[in-house]
């Protein structure tokens, strides 16, 4: 795993550890016999193998009960808006409360003796602002809102690391903003400002919470009325079709996290699979969902489908798969980490199976991986949990193979570790025989995709290079191994993570990739496609990235 910069010392470590990077762990070597998964033994809720899915707009939220559970109180408050609140006139009240801070030291000059990091410096206004907001740490206030509107939260921070870092709010426990840049500068060069804007606020008191993603310093939040309140609402229709080029996905809109608010729709970890529609080639992409404000990659969830039969008009048919479904459906799971999935199709029962790795446990999740299997009579909709495969190893990124005799193969592996291992001919979800180790790759991180050319099985990867993972690529004669390394065929993107797949459609290959090109943020990362070539000699010539910048 791979962890957020730690500047501040030891209490970040704890903090950063509770989030997953996108990246399994990488510390462990290799072994060659994958520790096996036995199902769990605590008492899990009854799944309903019937039961509906759910999805996120289902879910009941008010904001009435949150205020009137809320335990916090106002300091030097309420806070007055429109106006200024001063960022270290946080609300009183006990940690996880009216603010979560995750390290011993404590606050100098100010509600002297405070948890919260209060520091003294005379470029801040009122002499004081909030130090290093780790991510995953938040501070609450009450204010009262003079008129219903549309607002502006300038909120004057900084960090001074030149690392990526982003806050955003939320207004009654339900997200209000969406993830914002911090400014670079110095430390406490509070001239910097960056602003939230259509922040939706009745009438009356509210809490607003600032949340930080990343270290940085705060100082205050001036609000200003800028238009009429609006009735936000994410609900979809589905299916929506665009003409897209790279990076792909991102005009179709998705929900944000906890929110009635919309953003751009980010993807990653695309599995392209060509299935036969009516008699016509389809091209289809599962890809993984980054929901923004993204927190790592916790909150990664409901998998989108998408189709085009010509690569310029790219149909969006909606969410086929999320964490509180398979909670429902089959009793295990926890809340987002849906990560990289794949899905086949089996002509003899005519069946789509959907694999998709989730853990049991969000504060254990990366000992804890199943890899889910779902299946559909229809490639984009109506997908079913029905269990995991058990058997494999707590590993992520399933990808399945089928060879020309119809024998299914599925892979799994992060962290340096992969496994493979034939499924049962008539029966996808349970595995033929035990898993076997993955060798003969070269700096195997994560990512793995199988796919075969003129008699020769490729398996390609994402590598470890620090800070912008590559794809690389092995061939064999033989679908589980060993495997002969050949080379890299994409360099690094705009992201840390790389995961990508290759496909034929209508005569030509395409590699599919993913990048941080649209939002500048390793966590919030968008699909891309681009032509791959084979020499005459089989070996894959590297890939030209042609993605724009949006
Ligand atoms: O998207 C979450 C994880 O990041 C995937 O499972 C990995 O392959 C990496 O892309």
């Amino acid at each position: 795993m791979r962890l957020p910069i730690n500047m501040f010392g030891t209490g970040i470590l704890i903090i950063a550890l509770l989030f997953a990077s996108c990246s399994d762990n990488n510390e462990t070597p290799p072994e060659e016999t994958p520790p096996v998964v036995t199902p769990p033994t605590t008492p899990e809720p009854e799944p309903e193998p019937d039961g509906p899915y759910v999805y996120d707009h289902d879910l009941d939220y008010d904001a009435e009960a949150f205020l009137n559970a809320y335990k916090g109180t106002a300091y030097k408050g309420p806070h007055r808006v429109p106006g200024t609140v001063e960022a270290e006139d946080f609300d009183e009240g006990a940690q996880d409360v009216a603010y979560f801070e995750s390290d011993n030291k404590t606050a100098d000059g100010y509600r002297n003796g405070h948890a919260v990091d209060i520091r003294g410096d005379g470029s801040a206004s009122g002499g004081y602002y909030i130090g290093e907001v780790q991510p995953g740490e938040w501070m609450c206030y009450t204010i009262e809102v003079d008129e219903d509107g549309a607002y502006t939260i300038d909120t004057y921070c900084t960090k001074g690391d030149g690392s990526e870092g982003s806050f955003y709010f939320e207004v009654d426990g339900r997200g209000a903003s969406r993830s914002i840049a911090i400014p670079q500068g110095g430390w406490t060069d509070f001239t910097k400002k960056a602003t939230a804007t259509d922040i939706q606020l009745s009438k009356g008191k509210h809490v607003l919470k600032y949340y930080g993603s990343t270290p940085g310093n705060v100082d205050k939040f001036v609000f200003t009325r800028t238009g009429d309140l609006k009735e936000l609402s994410n609900s979809f229709t589905y299916p929506v079709t665009k003409a897209m080029t790279n990076p792909l996905f991102v005009e179709f809109e998705s929900p944000m996290y906890n929110s009635w608010m919309k953003g751009p729709l980010y993807t990653a970890d695309a599995s392209a699979r060509v299935w036969n529609i009516d008699g016509k080639e389809v091209l289809y992409v599962y890809a993984s969902h980054d929901m923004e404000p993204a927190q790592g990659c916790d909150r990664m969830d409901r998998y989108h489908v998408f189709s085009t039969e010509d690569m310029v008009n790219w149909t969006d048919h909606g969410e086929i798969m999320n964490a509180a479904t398979v909670k429902k459906q089959a009793g295990w799971g926890c809340e987002g980490f849906m990560w990289a999935p794949d899905c086949v199709y089996n002509p003899a029962n005519e069946t789509y199976y959907f694999y998709f790795p989730h853990p049991t446990s969000a504060s254990n999740w990366n000992s804890t991986w199943r890899i889910g299997v779902a299946t559909s009579k229809y490639p984009n909709k109506e997908f079913r949990v029905r269990g995991y495969v058990e058997g494999m190893s707590a590993e992520i990124d399933p990808c399945v193979f089928i060879d020309d005799d119809g024998q299914p193969y599925i892979y799994n592996g992060g962290g340096g570790k992969m496994y493979g291992g034939k499924l049962k001919k008539d029966d996808w979800t349970k595995l033929d025989g035990a898993m076997t180790a993955m060798t003969g790759m070269v700096d195997f991180h994560e990512g793995a995709w199988v796919h075969k050319r003129n008699g020769v099985y490729y398996l390609s990867y994402a590598d470890n290079n620090p800070g912008a993972n590559r794809l690389r690529y092995a061939t064999s004669n033989s679908p589980l191994g060993p495997w002969i390394y050949q080379d890299i065929y994409l360099q690094p993107t705009t992201c840390d993570t790389s995961h990508g797949s290759i496909v034929e459609y209508k005569g030509q290959w395409y590699a599919f990739y993913h990048t941080s090109d649209v939002s500048g943020q390793g966590n919030l990362r968008s699909v891309c496609v681009d032509k791959l070539y084979y020499n005459s000699d089989g070996t894959i010539k590297e890939v030209k990235q042609t993605r724009g910048q949006k």
